[in-house]
């Protein structure tokens, strides 16, 4: 009897746990599509992050919750560098990020998006939930030599 419970016990475990970080990753902005429609964009704010080797500048980047942005996400460095940001991606309703002479892509939200060494990509969003989140260049070395910062939504 004892160990039938226990096998219950590790049962229900084992789906508490999976459920919730299946459900963890999985979450972004369901409506975005509605709140990217709804939004005044004529009344967008732009605002822009530098990346260097090796840094993000401004480091602290703060946006209001329910503006319409343009993140302007410019390299000035010499190598290629990553706007990695997976909980603030999914924080947001992200309308498309676009590049000025190449196009634009639409998508409900996106974990990383990388820029070529003097290019820039604009990211037009509406910041939806507030909290503070990482931002890190994935590429391997770059973090630790300072490519770091934080972004909040207040
Ligand atoms: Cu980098």
């Amino acid at each position: 009897m004892k160990k039938i419970i226990l096998a219950l016990v590790i049962a229900a475990a084992t789906m508490a746990l999976s459920g919730c970080c299946h459900h963890h990753r999985g979450m972004h902005v369901r409506d975005a599509g509605d709140r990217v429609k709804a939004a005044d964009w004529s009344k967008m704010e732009t605002a822009t992050v530098t990346m260097t080797d090796f840094a993000f500048s401004p480091a602290n980047i703060v946006f209001r919750q329910g503006i319409p942005y343009k993140l302007v996400i410019e390299n000035k460095g010499t190598q290629k560098h990553y706007f990695t940001a997976e909980g603030f991606f999914r924080a947001i309703a992200t309308r498309k990020l676009q590049s000025n002479s190449d196009g634009e892509v639409k998508a409900p939200y996106f974990s990383a998006i990388e820029v070529y060494p003097g290019r820039t990509l604009d990211l037009y969003f509406i910041p939806v939930t507030k909290g503070s989140y990482h931002l890190v260049c994935t590429i391997e070395g770059h973090t630790e030599m300072g490519m770091k910062g934080e972004i909040s939504i207040e």
